[in-house]
């Protein structure tokens, strides 16, 4: 037999091999209108749920998918229910960022002894269609990486949730496919002790882009960095506030949100321009850059060729920025609670690996538009 270069020698000896994102959970105070809002405004399908009618007593949960992304909706249903407070402290937000790994196990005793919290030793759950492991460790703030280990498992998603139809009927066609990538803001001076701990923890590795102090007392008012695993399959920004002439951003997230937490999630699209299309009509809010943006010599020369015409991107307020592998077209939506806390971004790369730096700009500007009308500029 023919030995085969690997052109990623680590992946061998990756102490905490990670698959991908297993499902990303969102405690809320309507899970079920929650639910309600990705299908409609989302086109994210109802697959599986767990409540009250299932004997589990504290909460409604909604399991919600578009091609491999999955969500998890939580809603408490009474009073004294876990995670009340933490709702009323928080609001609608990010509680778990589950990942899929081989042997939960092994993961959960590397991360403990890389310094990680525990928040659930490694725990057997069965139903009639299988067995899983999950454990728990904290992240950021109050947010915890659920380790979830599924190959003997083939039920709808996790024991005791049962099959679910959908709420309305299933798009034609996916609004999106997968999770691209999910953003956590830190409080200022704790970026890179985050970063450490993905390095330390997970085995996790800088990707190129980040906002350092130069970019960041300019305009864009945070720092930035990025980690991901070793497949860059999971890719993990986090951004600081940083002193600049106006309230950060991430300021004012940190306090509606009350502390750290998840801030975006971005969802990989292979068709932006229907797929915004299709979100507006149902009443997703974008944000939205000047005409300028398109009309910047500076932009059409840095763009080169795009396969969407200029015109159909500015008709729609797309974002797009290439650099050396491709390009990337990028719009975020406004905050999608009352808080001015999590946000989504739709993401359609062409081989660009990056988080559209050359966007920065325009887009903080535009952010900081929203921030001043809620007053918080
Ligand atoms: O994920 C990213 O890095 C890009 C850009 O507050 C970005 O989506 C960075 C920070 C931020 C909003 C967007
Ligand atoms: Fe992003």
């Amino acid at each position: 037999m023919t030995a085969v270069a690997d052109a990623r020698p680590k992946q061998a000896h990756d102490p905490f091999p990670v698959k991908g994102i297993d499902h990303v959970a969102f405690l809320v105070g309507n899970a079920k209108q929650a639910a309600h809002y990705y299908s409609t405004a989302f086109g994210m399908t109802l697959v599986a749920y767990r409540g009250p009618e299932q004997g589990h007593r504290d909460f409604a949960e909604y399991v919600m998918t578009s091609g491999s992304a999955r969500f998890l909706i939580r809603g408490a249903v009474h009073a004294h229910a876990p995670g009340v407070e933490h709702h009323a402290k928080h609001g609608d937000g990010v509680t778990e960022i589950a990942l899929e790994v081989p042997d939960v196990e092994a993961a959960y005793r590397h991360a403990l002894s890389k310094g990680a919290t525990t928040l659930q030793e490694p725990t057997i759950e069965k139903d009639e269609h299988g067995t899983v492991k999950v454990a728990a460790i904290a992240t950021y703030g109050e947010t915890r990486h659920t380790l979830v280990e599924r190959h003997e498992y083939h039920g709808p998603f996790l024991p005791g949730f049962v099959a679910a139809d959908p709420i309305v009927a299933k798009p034609r066609k996916r609004y999106f496919q997968a999770v691209d990538h999910i953003v956590g803001n830190v409080e200022l001076g704790k970026m890179d002790e985050w970063v450490e701990f993905y390095h330390r923890v997970m085995g996790f590795t800088n990707m190129a882009e980040f906002i350092g102090d130069d970019i960041a007392t300019d305009y864009s008012a945070l720092m930035s960095k990025v980690v991901a695993n070793g497949s860059r399959k999971v890719k993990f920004p986090l951004n600081e506030p940083a002193i600049a002439k106006k309230k950060s951003q991430i300021d004012e997230y940190l306090e509606f949100y009350d502390g750290p937490g998840v801030q975006h999630i971005a969802l990989a699209t292979n068709d932006i321009l229907s797929t915004v299309d299709t979100m507006r009509a149902a009443g997703v809010e974008f944000l939205a850059v000047p005409d300028s943006y398109y009309d910047d010599p500076v932009l059409r020369a840095r763009i080169g060729d795009v396969r969407a015409e200029i015109e159909e991107l500015k008709k729609r307020r797309i974002l797009v920025d290439r650099d050396e592998d491709g390009y990337l077209l990028q719009i975020f939506t406004k905050p999608v609670q009352d808080r001015p806390t999590v946000f989504f971004e739709l993401i359609e790369r062409h081989g660009s690996l990056g988080f559209g730096k050359g966007n920065f700009k325009a887009l903080f500007e535009a952010i900081e538009r929203e921030q001043d009308i809620r007053g918080n500029l």
